[in-house]
């Protein structure tokens, strides 16, 4: 079944330099096509739309100061079942506790600074990309 996923490469992996590592990841997958991509800044308001489930949460406060700090990658992948593919990609949301050979588990520091997002549901996709790219059909 082929889906779009919303991907962000957050402001740790590009101060790190870490982008071309990790969309090399994404195009060495057979079937995933990249369709969209921006290095984008993210304002606050366009992170608390998309962090909306996350308000209360003691990380929340800090989590939007560090996405709205500094540059971030965004993208639409494409391909076959490519959210929950994504998802194995990355790893878990705790660096230490994601296995060598993710994203997050070969890379990752603190929680927090994790490298990257990808939507985590059909669901939660098709609304993330109508807030990162409205003009998309
Ligand atoms: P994401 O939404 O970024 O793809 O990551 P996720 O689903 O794996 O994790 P989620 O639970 O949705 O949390 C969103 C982001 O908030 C930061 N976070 N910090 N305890 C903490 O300090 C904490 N917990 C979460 C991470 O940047 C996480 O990716
Ligand atoms: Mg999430």
């Amino acid at each position: 079944m082929s889906q779009r996923t919303l991907v962000i490469l957050k402001p740790d992996a590009v101060a790190r330099g870490l982008i071309g590592e990790i969309i090399g990841r994404i195009e060495r997958k057979a079937g995933w096509t990249i369709t969209a991509i921006e290095l984008r800044t993210l304002d606050r308001d366009t992170l608390q739309t998309h962090y909306a489930e996350h308000v209360g949460r003691p990380f929340y406060a800090p989590l939007l100061d560090f996405m709205s700090a500094a540059p971030s990658v965004v993208l639409v992948v494409e391909g076959e079942r490519v959210i929950e593919g994504l998802r194995t990609l990355a790893g878990p949301t705790d660096p230490i506790a994601a296995a060598p050979g993710s994203i997050r588990g070969d890379f990752g520091t603190i929680v927090r600074e994790n490298l990257i997002h990808a939507s985590d549901s059909e669901e939660s996709a098709e609304r993330e990309l109508k807030i990162f790219f409205p003009g998309l059909v």
